[in-house]
């Protein structure tokens, strides 16, 4: 039995931390999201907020691949046509400076192809990773994730990435209603603005762990079987 010192209970709820039944998700680390150029700097945010992660999940990458969990990486993008993406996503982004499709210092902004639509260096995914495209905010919709969980027998999903109270959150929130048992790192994670990233770790330890629990890397180093 193996479990993560994590609140608001230790992880997994049934002691099952295993390398052959546990994941860990790397959500969205791409230019668009953390870099100079892409959709969240054209957008005015502070990129040092979702480059914090960057550290903490490349020691867990190292830690984790060898042991043999899986690993699986996600993209959200839209196909170079546009046909994917609804029209009010891409007018709101136009009305924040930073029009999903529309050329940018990094290419059409989180276009599918395109250099600000890559996974950052530091956190490119190894051959034989799993990599998930994804139209929306979660992982889940229109993309085959469950089927490749299923099939491998995950029951367990370690979250990290960017950001916490969007594309992490609405993966994590539909992951718990699917049944999956679910952990999500704080210093792996980083939201656009720093309340939000509070707020969303906070929500996750209501009502005893309404969508799972919350734990760091160096906690969860330290405890894996
Ligand atoms: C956003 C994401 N924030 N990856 N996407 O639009 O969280």
């Amino acid at each position: 039995m193996a479990a993560i010192a994590s609140e608001p209970y230790p992880w997994p709820f049934d002691g099952s931390l295993r390398p052959d039944n546990t994941a860990l998700i790397v959500i969205d680390m791409q230019t668009d999201f953390c870099g100079v150029g892409g959709y969240v700097d054209k957008m005015g945010y502070d990129l040092s907020l979702t480059r914090a992660p960057i550290g903490p999940i490349s020691a867990l990458l190292a830690a984790l691949r060898p042991k043999g969990y899986t690993i699986i990486h996600t993209r959200e993008g839209h196909r170079p046509d546009l046909s994917d993406l609804p029209a009010n996503k891409r007018w709101r982004s136009r009305q924040i400076g930073a029009g999903i499709g529309d050329p940018g210092p990094c290419g059409r902004i989180l276009t599918r192809g395109e250099p600000g639509w890559e996974i950052i260096p530091d956190l490119a995914p190894l051959p034989g990773e799993i990599v998930i495209d994804k139209p929306g905010k979660g992982s889940f919709y229109a993309t085959d994730l469950e089927l490749i969980l299923r099939t491998r027998g995950i029951a367990n999903i370690i979250l990290t990435g960017i950001t916490t109270d969007v594309c992490v959150h609405t993966t994590m929130r539909d992951a718990n209603d699917r049944g999956f048992e679910c952990l999500l790192l704080s210093d792996c994670c980083g939201a656009t603005d720093p309340g939000n990233h509070a707020a969303a770790l906070h929500m996750i330890k209501m009502q005893g762990g309404v969508f799972g629990a919350v734990s760091d890397s160096a906690t969860l180093l330290a405890g894996l079987p």
